[in-house]
Formats: structure tokens, sequence, C-alpha cells
């Protein structure tokens, strides 16, 4: 374990990522954490066909070829955290207070080990205890069945959740009479599904690995692969070596989008690294939307002078609506505005646009939370999606939209229905199937969830993975939510701040993780997954469990289910949990593209699922691609001194889970608590390097305060800032939210600094 009192150092932050840098950082974790044997058998099962699926992201294997080796550094070291050989039992919640627990960092805490067996916090007390299984499951339906109304009770998932628990879960809430199913997606994707569904009708991405490395020109934006996908690198690679160009947008210049150096390749381990993006395009926080307006606007004028054969009139034609309003609104915006916004120079952004038509136009747009997390995140990526349209860049080979994923199964989640807004025609499907009357009032996403806590309107919460309290915006109001409920109830692998802020009976439900044997009734389980590109697979675990009374998530939600609701004419909850082939059939027999679940998903690589905007076939109401018009729009600070702050990932994170605490890219170690500014906004505040600072939000409500953040200079655009998730999030408003998508904005924070 790293020592939290060692001091700050701080390099040069670096210009390409991985190599044999990230191969000895990756041993370090594995050995260090999960210790020799059970971190070896777990790396050599990671990603292999028969294997288990990486739980750190949600980036496709390779169809055909996997090396040894089909991990990354942020891979091995979400699989030491899982595999870990240290425990956190009974003995340890009797040796620690709550409150003691509470001084206890996130690291410390991730470094104690795997949960073995279910807790208990009972109101008043001072220390966790043991219950049973039986004694818990008892404890929770007494308290769902007393509540006055189902819409008391709130079902989050975080989305490492498998296909089979994911399904039954949201089966089992509409069967009790909610849709209270707020996920993660809430603070993460559902920007992009928002913006997805009215331009093309559904809301995931549309393209394959292979399209990626066709592609003639990618642009990655506002997302931060080298840490956070890192195995999107290999591709990015593949792309350049096949002749395509990568572009990067970003106010940081991230590693991993400067370079790569192939792990597995012999150049890549001698730390020779391919160049990745050839344009860096350092936009202003939230100036994204401008850029590809200006791109809009390169291409319209390019069109005009070459007799209209730029844009893909034809596609156009037989395909969109709204290309004339669009074309308006590209005449009504001037190269001033575009500039301002975006802080990039017209001959930049027409280079970027002479690039993107320069061959057969093949354009793959990636991107993840720096456009998610605004508050016009939605009209963004529309923008985004705009551009594609007009050159037809979506639905054929090497071409289309790309939102990169975060969590493993958080698509697969989706799918199998865990959506407070179920479209009807899966709630009929689900009563046709099931037999029952499927609820249709909306149920809560993240942040109502937290004010219908907060009003003492939910009583009763229960989070299907995840840490909710530090993954939520404004931690403080979101701990006060979280106090009044009657029972909090997590389900989860390791220990968590979430566990320590509970209502007024607190359990702690272990499950197994995705590593570990999952053995049944009728024999040994797998589970299946849809990753970022729609492909639906099988994972299967190995290692020995690591205690005895870990349940599976599918176990654990049908005994709740069978003691809350009971079996139904169709429905045998326990059975489900025997065998998962049964809840397959089930989810065949629910949603489309499941056809032989059972049969395909035992095929080596498992199958795609079928995505219609992927063959220009438009689910929309007009069954047309739609262009939107919407006026140009930027992040607007109140006091225009202020900074915006956004919150990011560091190297040694996996979202709430603190792995390590250095930030090796950036050139940051043993710190976390630090902002990164531009050096002339430091000056300008007579704040010098490395000082102490105390960090204030402004919003409609009022102010949030946070001390103790070292001021580093960073190079970055002037008037931003970053400092990491979540120990910024106490500054977040829980009511700044992206239009539409109702998304925290973690990405646009007006702050203040004063000098500690
Ligand atoms: N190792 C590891 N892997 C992960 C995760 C993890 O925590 N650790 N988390 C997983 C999850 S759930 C997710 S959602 C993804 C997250 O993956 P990312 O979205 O890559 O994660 P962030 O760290 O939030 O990075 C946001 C990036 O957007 C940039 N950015 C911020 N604001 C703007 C803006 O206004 N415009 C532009 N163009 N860029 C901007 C930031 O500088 C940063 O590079 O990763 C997944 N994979
Ligand atoms: N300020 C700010 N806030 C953010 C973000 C940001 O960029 N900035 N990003 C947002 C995003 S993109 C996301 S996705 C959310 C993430 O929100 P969450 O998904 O809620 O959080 P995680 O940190 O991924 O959850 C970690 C916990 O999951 C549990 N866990 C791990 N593996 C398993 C498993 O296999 N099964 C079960 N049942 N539990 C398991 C462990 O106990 C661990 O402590 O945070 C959001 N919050
Ligand atoms: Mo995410």
């Amino acid at each position: 374990m790293q020592s939290e009192d060692a001091p700050l150092t701080r390099k040069d932050p670096k210009t390409w990522a991985a190599g044999a840098p990230a191969v000895i950082s990756s041993l370090k974790h594995v050995m260090s954490t999960a210790g020799p044997v059970r971190g070896t058998k777990a790396l050599l099962d990671l990603n292999q066909m028969g294997g288990f699926d990486c739980p750190s992201c949600a980036w496709p294997d390779p169809d055909d070829h996997r090396a040894m080796t089909e991990f990354c550094e942020n891979g091995a070291k979400a699989i030491a955290s899982e595999a870990t050989s240290k425990i956190v039992d009974e003995r340890f919640f009797a040796k620690y207070s709550i409150d003691e627990l509470m001084q206890k960092s996130d690291y410390w805490h991730d470094q104690q080990g795997r949960l073995t067996s279910p807790m208990i916090l009972r109101e008043g007390a001072t220390h966790y205890q043991a219950i049973s299984w039986e004694d818990a499951f008892t404890l929770m339906a007494d308290e769902l069945k007393a509540l006055d109304h189902p819409d008391e009770a709130v079902f989050y998932t975080s989305g490492r959740t498998s296909n089979e628990a994911a399904f039954l879960y949201q089966l089992f809430t509409r069967h009790y009479g909610t849709n209270n199913l707020p996920d993660c997606s809430n603070m993460c994707h559902e920007s992009s599904g928002s913006a997805l569904g009215p331009s093309v009708g559904v809301g995931k991405g549309t393209v394959t690995l292979d399209d990626l490395h066709t592609a003639d020109v990618i642009i990655c934006v506002g997302q931060n692969p080298g840490t956070n996908h890192p195995r999107m690198l290999a591709s990015l690679e593949k792309c350049v070596n096949n002749g395509g160009e990568i572009v990067a947008i970003n106010p940081l210049r991230e590693a991993g989008l400067l370079g790569f150096a192939h792990p597995q390749h012999p150049k890549g381990a001698l730390n020779i690294a391919t160049n990745l993006a050839d344009q860096y395009l350092q936009v202003k926080v939230n100036g994204d939307m401008a850029i590809f307006r200006g791109i809009a606007k390169t291409i319209l004028a390019r069109d005009k002078a070459a007799n209209s054969s730029v844009i893909d009139h034809a596609f156009i034609a037989e395909h969109t609506e709204g290309f004339e309003a669009y074309t308006q609104a590209c005449a009504n915006t001037t190269w001033e505005r575009i500039i301002e916004d975006s802080g990039i120079s017209r001959e930049e952004i027409e280079k970027l646009a002479d690039k993107i038509i320069a061959k057969d136009q093949k354009l793959i747009t990636c991107w993840a939370m720096g456009l998610t997390q605004h508050k016009n995140a939605v009209d963004t990526i529309r923008e985004v999606v705009n551009v594609h349209l007009m050159i037809g860049a979506i639905g054929r080979d090497g071409a289309g939209l790309c939102p990169v994923r975060g969590h493993s199964n958080v698509q697969g989640d989706r799918t199998m229905g865990i959506y407070e807004k179920l479209p009807e025609a899966f709630h009929l499907s689900l009563e046709k199937v099931f037999k029952f009357k499927s609820p249709r009032k909306h149920g809560y996403d993240v942040v109502e969830a937290i004010h219908a806590m907060h009003k003492g309107e939910a009583k009763f919460f229960f989070a299907m993975g995840g840490n909710f309290l530090q993954a939520a915006p404004d931690t403080d109001f979101t701990a006060e939510a979280l106090q009044k409920c009657k029972l909090t109830a997590h389900v989860v692998t390791k220990l968590n701040r979430s566990l320590l802020v509970t209502g007024k009976t607190g359990l702690i439900l272990p499950c197994l993780g995705r590593t570990e044997l999952d053995l049944q009734k009728e024999g040994p389980q797998f589970i299946t997954c849809e990753n970022s590109m729609g492909i639906v697979h099988s994972s299967t675990g190995r290692l020995t469990p690591i205690s005895k009374r870990l349940m599976s998530e599918v176990a654990i939600v049908s005994n709740l289910a069978h003691k809350v609701v009971g079996n139904t004419e169709t429905v045998d909850w326990l059975a489900f949990a025997d065998n998962y082939d049964l809840i397959r059939d089930a989810i065949e027999a629910t949603i489309p593209g499941f056809d032989d679940f059972n049969i395909r998903v035992r095929k080596p690589a498992g199958f795609y699922l079928p995505n219609n905007a992927k063959e220009r076939v438009w689910d929309t109401p007009n069954n047309k691609a739609n262009f939107s018009n919407p006026e140009l729009s930027i992040f607007e600070k109140k006091d225009h001194k202020r900074l915006i702050l956004q919150t990011l990932r560091s190297h040694d994170q996996y979202n709430t889970t603190i792995y390590g605490l250095d930030d090796r890219y950036r050139g940051i170690g043993n710190e976390r608590m630090i902002i990164f500014l531009n050096p002339d906004d430091m000056k300008e505040r007579g704040i010098k390097p490395v000082q102490k600072v105390k960090i204030t939000s402004h919003w409609d409500d009022g102010e949030r305060h946070a001390e103790g953040f070292l001021a580093i200079p960073y190079e970055m655009p002037s008037g931003a800032a970053a400092a990491y998730f979540p120990e910024a999030n106490v500054l977040v408003p829980i009511d700044s939210t992206a239009d539409i998508s109702n998304t925290p904005t973690s990405k646009a924070i007006e702050i203040s600094l004063e000098v500690m």
C-alpha cells in the first residue's frame, strides 16, 4: 500500500501512453494486492474466450484473434482490486466503528479487501454486526411491504451488473410496482442516449472495431482513453497504421491521445510509441458545439464551391429531415462566435473539416464524459450527429458514431430494462410474457431519487453495486438524503463510503465478483454482458470465491423477489437462480434481438445485437434521421472572473474506487487533493504552485466549499480548472444538470479560489 503521507511529486506530463511502464504497473498492482497465484490465474483468464469479461471498461475485444494478454494496465488494476486475498469480515467491523471508518480515505477503504458476509448497522449502533442472509431478506421484505406505495422505494444499479441480474432486478421491481430504477447511466452517457434517440433512433453507437481500423478520420472528443479505455489505443494505432488520422479535441493534452506504445508489440515494449493525434484542438471547456458548427459551416462552403459534390445530398434526401433548417442555423452562426466559444482558430477548424472530406469521408466520432456532463450536452451531441449526417457518415464501413461507454455492462443493463422511463413496447412485452400489470408511471432518475429521499418521499434505498454517495453530485446533500431513509442496502464487493452513510438501518450484502466461480444448484453458471459496440458475450469466473458466504447478484435478487412478490403463474424466482439459462430464455422471450440466446452466447465471441441505425433504418417518429438546429450555446459563468471546474479521473482510480495515489500520465505522484490550473490564471490570482487553496462553487442556491486542494500549474485554456472525482463532488450543485438528460454537469462548475 502506498503511504498516504508521502509528499506530492511532480514530473512533466507524458506524451505517450502504455509501453513498458504500463506492464510494470500492472504487475505491481496484481502481485501486491491479489498475490501471485490468485492474481496470475485471474489475469490469464481476463478477456479470453471462455474466460471472464474485464470488469473495467466496456471497450470490446477483438472478434477473432486475442493475445494471451488481452488486458490493459487499468484492467489489471481492476482485477487486482477484485481478486485481492485480503478480507473485510466480521472481525474487521468489530474493530472499527463507523466514525473511525469515516475518517479513513477512499484509497484505504479499497485496500482493506473483499467484503465476506452480510452485515447490519442497526439504528443508533456504532458498529456493523453480522446478520444471516435469511434475516437480511426478511428485513428488506418487511420494510418494502410496509411502505405506503412502491414508489417510496428506490432501486439503483451500477453498470457492472450482468444482463441476467439486471433483467431479474427490473422484473422484480416492476412486479413490486415501481419504475424507480435510477442507474449510473443517469450520471454518465444519458446525454448520449437522449441525443441519439431523436437524431438516429437508437441510443447506442453504430460502429464496430473494424470500422475504427478502416476509418479515414477518428475524432476523439471529450475523452481520455489512455486512462479510461486503454485497449482503445490499439484500435487508434491500427487506424493510423492503415493511413487514417486521429484528431483530439480536449482542453487537456492527454498522453493517450498523443501517442501509444503497444506493450504486446516489440517496438512498443521498447517504449517506441506510434504518434496518434496529428491535430490536437485544445478547446475551451464546453466549446465543442462551436467546433462542430464550424466544421459544418466549412463543409457547406466547400460543397458550394465544388458544385454540390462534397455533401452527401442523396443520403440527405433519402434518409433525413431538417437539413434546410440546419443549413440556416449554420449560416446564422458567425465565425466570430465559433472562435470565441471554442478558443480555436478558423484555420484549425477548416483544416479539420478538410481532413474529413479529403478522401471517402469515413468519419468516426468517439466521445465520453467531456461531452455528456455539460448543461448543453444533448445539443452538443446532436451537433456531432449533424456533421455525420451531412456527409452520410453513418451506417457505412469505416464511418459512424461511437459513444464510448464506461462501466463494462452499462449498455447491457439498459437493454435489459434498467430504465426509469421504460418504453411502452418493453412494458407490453413484459406483460405478455409474465402476465402481470407493469407500472407505467415514470420512475426517478439519480437526481430525482436524491431529491425524493431528501424530501422523505422515498424511504427505502437498494443499490445493485456502485457507490451512490460518492458517485452522485453534491455529496453533503446526497448524504442527508440517504440518512433520511428507513433502510439502505448495498449489494457490493468492496468497502466504500456509501456503506458508512446509511439510512436508520444499513445493510451490506456482499456478492461474488466477475472473477469468481458462480456455483448454483444446477452447476457452475456464467453471466453475459454487452459491450460498447453491442456485442453480447459470456463471462465465466473461475477463482474460488473469497468467502463461502457470498451470494451471486442473481441469487440475491431472486431471494428478495421471492420474499417480496412471491411466485406467480409464470415466474419461479428461485428456479432462475438455480440455472441462469432460464433467465436467458426469459430475456429471449421479452427483448428483440436475443433469438437463440442460450445457443448463440455460447459461441466464443458472442453475437452482435441488431442496430437499426447501422443499417440506415431510423426508429424515430418520422422514420428519418433528424438534423437538429439549435442556436450555439456554451456554459456561461455568472461572474466572468471565476473559473470553470471539471471533475475527472486520475490514472489510478476506477470511478470512486481508488487503486493508488498517482496520476502518472499527468505527472502527479502521491496526491489526489489537487486542482490543475492555467499558469496565467494562477499568477493573476496570486496563487503559487502547490499552494493550498479553498475552492468555492457558485450556484443559484448558494455556495459550496472544499478545502485543502494543492494548485498545480498545467497547460490548459485560460479559465479552465480540473480536480479529481469524487473528492470534488461536494462542489457539484444537485440541481446543476444537463437539459433533457438531467445528468449532473460534472464537467462545468463555476468556482472561485482563495489561498488558504
Ligand atoms: N481506469 C478507468 N477506466 C474507466 C473509468 C475509470 O474511472 N478508470 N471509468 C469508466 C467510466 S464509468 C466512464 S463513464 C469512462 C469515462 O471516461 P472519460 O470520459 O475519458 O473520463 P474522464 O476522466 O471524466 O475524462 C473526461 C475527459 O474529457 C475532457 N473534457 C472535460 N471537459 C471537456 C469539454 O468541455 N470538452 C472536451 N472536448 N473535453 C472535455 C477531460 O479533459 C478529460 O480528458 O471510463 C470508464 N473506464
Ligand atoms: N463529479 C463527478 N461525478 C461522477 C462522474 C464524474 O466524472 N465526475 N462520473 C459519473 C459516472 S460516468 C459514473 S458511471 C458514476 C459511477 O457510479 P457507480 O457505478 O455508482 O460507482 P463505482 O465507483 O463504479 O462503484 C464502485 C463500487 O461498486 C462495487 N462493485 C464492484 N464490482 C462489483 C460487482 O461485480 N458487483 C457489485 N454488486 N458491486 C460491485 C464495489 O463495492 C465498489 O465500491 O459516477 C458518476 N459521478
Ligand atoms: Mo460512467
